[in-house]
């Protein structure tokens, strides 16, 4: 599907989003759940492709395009590239890899690194939640501390039983969209004021229904007049 505007496609906003995440934990299972609704025990994992997939999200139609990548955590051109174009990322691991997890929080690294000084919508997903019966290795509590840390919504997905996938790609969408209110906010303010603003305070907080967290910002802005 030809994108024909920046950032819009037949009147739809588009949203760019790139699925990150160590090589297993899921990310083309959950993706093509979200896209296809279905769920396939192999997917090659050396293909890297992209999906487009429509959805009303709280009233507001969205196409989410999505990256579902296949790389390393090494740096490489290609993921310097889609790093710098995403507008917003689900950092995935699996629940029952701890390695994945740890990489996680190297793939954020990364990011802060190709996108300096930038609030990134981020969702962290811990996949494969079917399975932590017997197989867990990272528990709910650090994945959550882990979002809390990274400041963004977490849920534990099973791509498997299609639990949760819908609530973490609709999450990160809420997360794009607040964030650019935020910086229309900043702009209309800088531009009706010419002074400065800055963050006065700001609080988190969270509100769970099972298996799910969903982390609320609240912040106060605070206007100078030159
Ligand atoms: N049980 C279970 N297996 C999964 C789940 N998600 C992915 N898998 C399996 O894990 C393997 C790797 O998945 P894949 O999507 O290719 O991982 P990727 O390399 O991150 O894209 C495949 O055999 C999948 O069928 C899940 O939620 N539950
Ligand atoms: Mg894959």
């Amino acid at each position: 599907m030809a994108v024909e505007a920046a950032g819009t496609s037949r009147g739809l906003r588009v949203y760019k989003i790139v699925v990150l995440g160590d090589g297993g934990v899921g990310k083309s299972a959950v993706t093509l759940q979200f896209v296809s609704h279905s769920f396939l025990d192999y997917h090659d994992p050396t293909i890297e492709d992209s999906y487009q997939q429509q959805a009303v999200i709280d009233g507001e139609p969205a196409l989410l395009d999505i990256l579902d990548t296949a790389g390393q955590v090494e740096f490489t051109a290609m993921r310097e590239q889609y790093m710098r174009c995403g507008e917003g990322f689900v950092l995935c691991y699996s629940v029952t890899d701890r390695r994945s997890f740890r990489a996680a929080a190297e793939y954020r690294r990364l990011l802060a690194q190709a996108r300096p000084s930038e609030r990134l919508p981020l969702v962290l997903v811990g996949n494969k939640l079917d399975l932590a019966p017997r197989f867990r290795q990272v528990t709910t509590e650090e994945g959550r501390a882990l979002a809390t840390q990274l400041g963004c919504p977490f849920f534990e997905t099973s791509a498997a039983l299609r639990h949760f996938v819908d609530d973490a790609f609709h999450a990160l969408v809420r997360e794009i969209r607040r964030l650019e209110r935020q910086r229309q906010v900043f702009r209309q303010a800088v531009d009706a004021d010419g002074g400065d603003v800055f963050e006065a305070s700001s609080h988190w907080s969270s509100d769970e229904e099972e298996g799910t967290t969903h982390r609320l910002k609240h912040t106060t802005w605070r206007f100078n007049s030159p």
